[in-house]
C-alpha cells in the first residue's frame, strides 16, 4: 500500500500562494500567536514560532524567531545600522550571527513581526525562505572578493540565490505592501536603500490557465523539504562545502575561475532512535561551467522536488534520494535534465576550515579584519559591549560585514589610516576576546537550544563558553594546551552547529545529557562517528581528558586529534552505551 502523503503536502497544495491565514491572524490584536496550519506557512516567511522555554512552568510566553538571507554573509554597513536598530526595537536585543551566514532575531512579538519584515526589506534584504520547503541562504567564503576569481564566485552566489527564489506574491503583498513602515525607522532606512534595487526579490511568477500565479521551479507544492546551496574556494572549507544539498567547489586553472565542481547529497540532520535518518556528506558529480550554474542549480532542485520523499518528512532531504537510488542513477537523471551528462570533476583538495581573524590586505589602502564573536551573538553585556562597539564602526567607517558560517565576523573595506582606530574601539567597549580566541574558541560551534528552540533537548549555545573553557583546561592537562580542536555542540540531533563533521561533536540526547561523537577532521570531510551515549554534561571533559592524554603520547607528527581518534581502533571497540 502507498504510503500518505505528510501533512505538509496537503497545506503547500490548498495555498500554493503561501498566505494561509497569517494577514487574519495580523489584523486581529487579541492573538499573540500564529496558530496550527500558519505555523508552517510562514515558515516560508523566514519566521518561526517559538516560546520561552525558561518560562513554560509559568505558561506560555509566545514570540518568534525572524531569520534574514544574506548570500556570501554579505552585509552592509548601512543595513547593519538598521538590523541593530530592529534588534533593539523589536527584538530581544541581541543580533545571532548563522552557522550559514545569516541573521537572526529571537523575541519578536506578534505586533513587531510586520515592522521588522518590512524594514528587512527596505533595507535590501529579505525574509523571504530563509526557512520551508525551498533553497535557503547561499554560503561562501566570508573573506571579501579581492581579485576577479572572488568577485566572480560572490556574483554565482547571488546568481544560484536569485534562480532558486520562490516567486510567491503573498509574502511581498502581506510584509512590504501590507505594512506601514513604524514612524521613526524612515531615515535609518532610506540610508540603507539609497536608490538601489534589493537584489532578493524574485522575477515575477508564470500564470497558470485561469491566470492565478505559479512557481516555474517550485510549483504548487514547493520542495519535499528544505534545500541549501554553498560555495566553497579550495584548499580552504570554511562553509563545510559536504554538509550542503548542493555545492559548488571553485576550480581555477592558469588564474582563472573555470567553473565548479557539483556536489549533491550532503545534509546532517537526524532523529535519536530513526534508523531512517543519517548524516551524510555530499557525492561529488561532475564539472560543470560558470555558463551552466543556472542550468545545473535549477535541473538538481528539479530532482528534489520530484524524487524526494514526500510522505515522511525525516526523510525527505535529498541526501536520501542519493543514497538509495546512487550517484549513476543521479548523474544519468541529470544528464537527462540537462541535454548531456556532466564531465568528470577537476581534482581538489581541502587543506582546513576555519576564518580569517586578524588584519588582512584587501587593496593597497584597505584591510579586512576578522573578529571572534562568541556563539555567534552580538550583544552588550556587563564589560562586554560588542553590540555597541560594531555600530559604532558601522556609523563611523563604514565597513562591509561579512558573516563567516562558522558564527564569526569579517569587516571588509577599511582604510588602512583606521585600523589602529578600530581596534581601539572594540578593546574599549569590553571586546578583547574578539581579536586572541586561541584555536579551540575560534573553530568552536554552538547552536541555540534553550531557552529559544522548539527542538533542544538540552543546553546547547548558553553553557558552551564554560564547557570550552573545561575542554581547554583539559588538553593544557595533557600537555597540548592552545592547540587547535574543532568542537560543535547541538541541544539536538538536527545538527544545526554542524557537530557531525567535527573533530569532537557534542549531542543533546536529554536535560543534561550528550551522545559524544569523535573522529571527524578539519578540513570537513569525513564525519564523526558516536563514540559515547548519553554522557552527563559535567563528566564529559574529564572523560575526552582520558583520550587527550593518549592522543598526546600515541600521535604520529603533525596528526590531528579527528584522525587520531578515527584510527585508534580500540576507541571503537567497547559498546558506545
Ligand atoms: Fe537548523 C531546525 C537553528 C543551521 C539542521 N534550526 C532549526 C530551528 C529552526 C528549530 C525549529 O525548526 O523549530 C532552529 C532555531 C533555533 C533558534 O532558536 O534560533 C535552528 N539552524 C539553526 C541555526 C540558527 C543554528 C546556528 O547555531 O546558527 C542555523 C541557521 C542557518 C541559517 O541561517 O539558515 C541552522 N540547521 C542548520 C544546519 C547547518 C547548516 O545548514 O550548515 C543544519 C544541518 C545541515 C542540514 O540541514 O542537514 C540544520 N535545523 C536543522 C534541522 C534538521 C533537518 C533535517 O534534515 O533533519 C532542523 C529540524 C527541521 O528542519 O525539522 C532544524
Ligand atoms: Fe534547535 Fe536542535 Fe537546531 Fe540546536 S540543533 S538549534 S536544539 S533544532
Amino acid at each position: 500500500m502507498e504510503k500518505p502523503l505528510s501533512k505538509n503536502e496537503f497545506l503547500k497544495a490548498a495555498k500554493p500562494d503561501l498566505s494561509g491565514s497569517i494577514r487574519e491572524t495580523l489584523a486581529n490584536d487579541t492573538l499573540d500567536r500564529f496558530s496550527g496550519d500558519d505555523e508552517q506557512f510562514i515558515k516560508f516567511h523566514g519566521i518561526y514560532q517559538q516560546d520561552d522555554r525558561d518560562k513554560r512552568k509559568v505558561g506560555k510566553e509566545y514570540s518568534v524567531m525572524v531569520r534574514t538571507r544574506q548570500t556570501g554573509g554579505i552585509v552592509p554597513a548601512a543595513q547593519y545600522l538598521v538590523y541593530d536598530e530592529l534588534s533593539g526595537r523589536f527584538a530581544n536585543g541581541t543580533l545571532r550571527i548563522t552557522s550559514r551566514q545569516t541573521f537572526q532575531f529571537h523575541g519578536v512579538l506578534q505586533k513587531g513581526i510586520g515592522s521588522l519584515i518590512k524594514s528587512i526589506n527596505e533595507a535590501l534584504s529579505t525574509t523571504l525562505a530563509t526557512c520551508g520547503d525551498v533553497n535557503r541562504n547561499v554560503t561562501a567564503p566570508s573573506a571579501p572578493a579581492v581579485n576577479a576569481i572572488t568577485q566572480s564566485i560572490e556574483d554565482d552566489a547571488f546568481a544560484v540565490t536569485t534562480v532558486l527564489l520562490p516567486r510567491t506574491t503573498a509574502y511581498h503583498s502581506i510584509w512590504v505592501d501590507g505594512v506601514q513602515l513604524d514612524l521613526g525607522l524612515g531615515e535609518i532606512v532610506a540610508k540603507a536603500k539609497s536608490d538601489q534595487a534589493n537584489p532578493y526579490m524574485p522575477p515575477p511568477a508564470d500564470a497558470d490557465e485561469s491566470g492565478a500565479p505559479v512557481d516555474p521551479l517550485y510549483g504548487k507544492t514547493y520542495l519535499p523539504r528544505k534545500f541549501k546551496v554553498g560555495f566553497a574556494i579550495p584548499p580552504n572549507n570554511d562553509t563545510d562545502i559536504f554538509t550542503n544539498d548542493m555545492g559548488f567547489v571553485a576550480v581555477v586553472e592558469a588564474g582563472k575561475l573555470i567553473g565548479y565542481n557539483l556536489l549533491v547529497g550532503g545534509g546532517l540532520g537526524t532523529s535519536h532512535g530513526n534508523k531512517l535518518t543519517y548524516p551524510r556528506l555530499a557525492d561529488v558529480v561532475g564539472f560543470i561551467t560558470r555558463e551552466q550554474i543556472a542550468a545545473v542549480s535549477i535541473a538538481v532542485v528539479s530532482i528534489h522536488r520530484d524524487w524526494g520523499d514526500r510522505t515522511d518528512r525525516k526523510h525527505a532531504r535529498i541526501k536520501y534520494v542519493l543514497q538509495e537510488k546512487g550517484l549513476e542513477w543521479f548523474r544519468s537523471e541529470l544528464a537527462q535534465r540537462l541535454g548531456a551528462p556532466l564531465p568528470a570533476a577537476k581534482p581538489f583538495l581541502f587543506k582546513g576550515q576555519g576564518d580569517p581573524f586578524g588584519w588582512h590586505r584587501e587593496t593597497d589602502t584597505t584591510s579586512y579584519l576578522g573578529l571572534f564573536i562568541e556563539t555567534g551573538r552580538v550583544k552588550d553585556a556587563e564589560g562586554y559591549r560588542l553590540k555597541t562597539a560594531l555600530r559604532e564602526i558601522a556609523k563611523k567607517f563604514g565597513p562591509t560585514f561579512r558573516l563567516t558560517a562558522s558564527q564569526n565576523l569579517v569587516l571588509s573595506g577599511i582604510q588602512n589610516g583606521h585600523k589602529d582606530e578600530i581596534e581601539k574601539l572594540l578593546k574599549s567597549h569590553g571586546c578583547e576576546n574578539v581579536f586572541s580566541p586561541g584555536l579551540v574558541r575560534s573553530r568552536g560551534m554552538a547552536c541555540p537550544a534553550l531557552p529559544t528552540c522548539g527542538l533542544a533537548l538540552a543546553e546547547s549555545e548558553r553553557v558552551f563558553p564554560q564547557f570550552l573553557a573545561s575542554i581547554e583546561a583539559a588538553q593544557a592537562a595533557a600537555g597540548i594546551g592552545g592547540e587547535e580542536l574543532v568542537v560543535r555542540m547541538t541541544g539536538c540531533p538536527n545538527g544545526c552547529a554542524r557537530p557531525y563533521s567535527a573533530e569532537i561533536g557534542i549531542i543533546g540526547k536529554a536535560p543534561g545529557k550528550y551522545n559524544v561523537l569523535l573522529g571527524g577532521n578539519r578540513e570537513g570531510t569525513r564525519l564523526a562517528r558516536n563514540w559515547h551515549e548519553s554522557v552527563p554534561f559535567d563528566e564529559i571533559p574529564a572523560k575526552l581528558g582520558v583520550l587527550f592524554k593518549r592522543y598526546a603520547s600515541e600521535r604520529t607528527p603533525q596528526q590531528a586529534f579527528g584522525d587520531w581518534a578515527d584510527r585508534t581502533a580500540d576507541l571503537w571497540s567497547a559498546p558506545t552505551v
